[in-house]
């Protein structure tokens, strides 16, 4: 039978259930990673388990999101993860090193392999033939500790690249395509694969920009074939012995089918505050722009570095223009530094942020009052960039260079000049001294715990009956940044009482205080959402803080999937309203009872909400896996893990 790259890839690490598009298995990760802002809870977890050694080929804790450390937390997190990291066999990306993602292209991918990351964009290794998906820290805990993940068996979409590139056009450009046509919801469950001719125009780098970005489509993730373009890139990091040929059968079937012809994309953007929200840049052009950054682990690669070193090479930033770069990684800037490129981004009058995800995340360089803000970047949702009134538009490194020339949003292929030509060094500069391998001494390993670093929440089993209060309803495609902001707030990662006080600080910041309130009276906090529910990050906090406020039920008319396994794993249970229109029959403040929710989970019976408030009820959908239940039931998956006496 033909098979997809992504059926080949799942079934050699199948361990669990059958390879059946909607059925939920379980598959062997080979490599995890973590970052600082997921992981330091995510080690807390993993040392709950009581295992020894991580039980994968190869786990990697990169600290590249809080690197701005105002305040001791932060400084005192990434000691705890190097001391965790030496003692239990993990590897250690020191900041500075760079973004995750981009270092764990560059060093440490490999094709046909599995990959989970307790960040979203994971799906990055997907552009060198991984399987690489992102999940919530206390998943990768489990994959740490040698457990299958579990996910729904997916269903795959093939995306058939033909053509070539124009001149100023470059992958951004097709993934925001991408966005344009399958939007950021709606695409729960399903893998993108790309094949055909223009798979091989395209290098490593611009591979895993355009799966990187899948994540904002909701999907479990995307990969590329590995061919000669992914030897290559192997190659030039020294590591050619690592590829492996991966392409899927020439008669594979798929779900779908969609074809992208590359050489009609023109520049795109994704305008505020969606990355689903894509219009030409034609459309936008003249719009006076304050701030402009490139970086992030989309685009913050040597190819896109350098493209914008070469486009500036003799220019300068324009006078209402703060132009802020994070490059990717270290190797990136050792590359820029070698080749002259570097000296020539300076000369423009750059402002130079550390290698990591600097601005991206929002605890750095938050733009001016109603900025107009053009980043390279993956999300522009409200407020992330840390100013609330600012309009963020994502772009491609081509079009963020031409409004740095001419302070306003340019269409590239207007500028006077042709567009400049970026090679693959046919050698990158390999140093991995700012990885710190495992101790060779465990048992002689202390393990560092600062004062902000506390035990993770733990939790009841979910009552027979939930009632409650309606704490707060939210609108369609509330993200998790919606639910819990990053920024300057993730200082707080390792403290939940602490950080849960922002809970949905952007929508609503009396929500803590109701919630507490509500909470403390013995009542259970219930929240209403629309479409899309917990679109974005994998943040396992914007689960984790409201099981600390006693939220035992998110009702909403879907979900996205990080979001779902994260509420599941902290045992708040996911319902979808049967109608849609349900939605209208609650309100924030409404009293709601869900009787006999335990035993109706257990038995697969319809779940009923009645609205005591309004005086009606209706039928709403949990639809959980037999394993789910178990973990919803027992009040989470560290409870669940307890009872079963083992993991
Ligand atoms: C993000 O881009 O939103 C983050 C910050 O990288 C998150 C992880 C986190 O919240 O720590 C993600 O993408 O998963
Ligand atoms: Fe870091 Fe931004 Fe990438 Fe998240 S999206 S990992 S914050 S660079």
């Amino acid at each position: 039978m033909s098979k997809t790259l992504t059926q080949k890839i799942l079934e050699r690490h199948l361990v669990k259930g059958v390879y059946e598009p909607g059925n939920e298995i379980g598959v062997r990760i080979d490599q995890t990673l973590t970052q600082d802002a997921t992981g330091t809870m995510a080690c807390l977890q993993f040392e709950a388990m009581g295992i020894d050694r991580v039980r994968t080929d190869h786990s990697v804790s990169f600290v590249d999101h809080n690197t701005i450390q105002i305040g001791f937390e932060n400084a005192d997190d990434h000691r705890y993860l190097q001391t965790i990291a030496a003692k239990y066999g993990i590897d250690y990306s020191r900041a500075g090193n760079g973004i995750c993602h981009q270092v764990h292209l560059e060093r440490f991918g490999r094709p046909g392999t599995t990959l989970l990351g307790s960040d979203s964009h994971t799906p990055t290794g997907g552009g060198i033939g991984q399987i690489a998906i992102g999940a919530g820290g206390l998943d990768v805990a489990l994959a740490m500790a040698g457990e299958p993940f579990y996910l729904t068996c997916p269903r795959v979409i093939r995306i058939n690249l033909v053509g070539r590139l124009s001149s100023w056009i470059s992958a951004k450009d097709v993934i925001l395509k991408i966005l344009e046509i399958f939007g950021t919801k709606g695409n729960v469950g399903c893998i993108f694969e790309y094949s055909g001719p223009g798979v091989k125009t395209l290098t490593v780098p611009e591979r895993a920009t355009i799966t990187n970005m899948g994540a904002e489509c909701g999907v479990t993730t995307s990969i590329f074939p590995s061919d000669e373009q992914t030897r290559d890139f192997l190659r030039a990091q020294a590591r050619e012995e690592e590829w492996e040929k991966m392409d899927a059968d020439p008669n594979a079937e798929y779900f779908k089918v969609m074809e992208i012809n590359l050489s009609e994309l023109v520049p795109l953007a994704a305008t505020p505050h969606s990355p689903g929200n894509i219009s030409t840049v034609r459309e936008l052009e003249g719009m006076e722009v304050n701030q402009v950054c490139v970086g992030s682990c989309t685009n913050s690669s040597y190819r896109d570095l350098m493209m914008v070193a070469k486009i500036l090479k003799g220019k300068k930033v324009h006078p209402n223009v703060s132009f802020i770069l994070a490059p990717g990684s270290k190797q990136v800037v050792d590359m820029l530094a070698r080749e002259g490129a570097l000296a020539d981004l300076l000369e423009t009058g750059v402002r130079l942020e550390e290698n990591a995800c600097g601005f991206c995340i929002g605890n750095s360089q938050s733009p001016q009052t109603d900025a107009v803000s053009l980043r390279t970047s993956n999300r522009n949702f409200l407020a992330r960039s840390g100013t609330k009134s600012a309009s963020v538009y994502l772009v491609s490194p081509e079009t963020a260079a031409a409004a740095i020339i001419t302070g306003k949003i340019t269409d590239p292929r207007d500028l006077d000049f042709s567009c400049p030509e970026v090679a693959m060094p046919g050698e990158f500069i390999v140093d991995d001294s700012m990885i710190i391998p495992p101790s060779d001494d465990p048992a002689g390993i202390e393990i560092y715990r600062g004062p902000n670093i506390g035990e993770p929440p733990s939790n009841d089993p979910l009552p027979g009956n939930v009632a409650g209060v309606v704490t707060i309803k939210v609108e369609d495609n509330t993200t998790t940044d919606h639910i819990i902001p990053a920024g300057a707030r993730m200082k707080y990662r390792s403290n939940v009482p602490k950080y849960s006080e922002f809970l949905f600080e952007v929508v609503d910041p009396l929500f803590y205080g109701r919630a507490r309130e509500i909470r403390d009276s013995g009542r259970h906090n219930i929240i209403v959402g629309g479409l899309s529910y917990g679109q974005g990050s994998s943040r396992e906090h914007a689960a984790l803080c409201p099981m600390y406020m006693g939220v035992k039920a998110v009702i909403a008319k879907s979900f996205e999937r990080i979001h779902t396994a994260n509420l599941i794993n902290f045992g708040i249970v996911p319902i979808t309203f049967k109608n849609e229109e349900d939605y209208g029959k609650v309100d924030q403040g409404d009293e709601l009872e869900l009787p006999d929710i335990g035993e109706k989970i257990r038995t697969g019976e319809t779940l009923i909400v009645k609205n005591r408030t309004r005086g009606l009820q209706f039928e709403v959908d949990c639809d959980l896996s037999e394993r789910a239940k178990g973990i919803v039931l027992s009040g989470g998956m560290l409870s669940y893990i307890k009872n079963k006496k083992s993991i």
